[in-house]
């Protein structure tokens, strides 16, 4: 799972190759957020999660927030900026988180963060599986409209 969370932004760098502002900006599915939305989502809440599992390492099981993702989604840098401003982020993000995971002894991985919203006390090895399925779902958006659109 470390490895799959490494890999991730090159599959995202993927699914985006060679798309034109216009694809960029379509829906992935009606009413959805467009693929440049997706992408700023991905670093968003990645950010995010990072933190979380840093503060679940440093505290007892502390209580995290969580961020308005709609919100966010409705931004200024999530409608108007270039992927690679996020996929960049991710690559470097992806490449720390996975390291600090791989420096975790084994008893780390029960460590725990409190959601204010579920209340569930998210372990760092549930958080690690979290956050390699968010990557797969959200670039699953993506291929899946190119696909769909026919876009090569
Ligand atoms: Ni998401």
């Amino acid at each position: 799972m470390i490895e799959a969370l490494r890999q991730a932004p090159a599959l995202l760098k993927e699914a985006v190759q060679g798309l034109n502002d216009q694809q960029l900006d379509t829906p992935y599915r009606k009413g959805g957020w467009t693929v440049r939305q997706v992408v700023s989502h991905l670093a968003d809440s990645h950010l995010n999660g990072y933190i979380r599992c840093k503060l679940a390492l440093t505290e007892d099981v502390p209580l995290i927030r969580t961020f308005d993702e709609q919100n966010w989604a409705g931004l200024t840098d999530s409608l108007t900026f270039a992927p690679n401003l996020s996929i960049e982020l991710l690559e470097s993000l992806h490449n720390r988180w996975a390291a600090l995971f791989e420096a975790l002894q084994e008893a780390d991985y029960q460590k725990a963060y409190l959601h204010p919203d579920s209340r569930e006390e998210i372990s760092l090895h549930h958080a690690l599986s979290l956050y390699v399925w968010h990557s797969k779902h959200h670039i699953a958006h993506i291929t899946s409209l190119r696909e769909r659109m026919g876009w090569a």
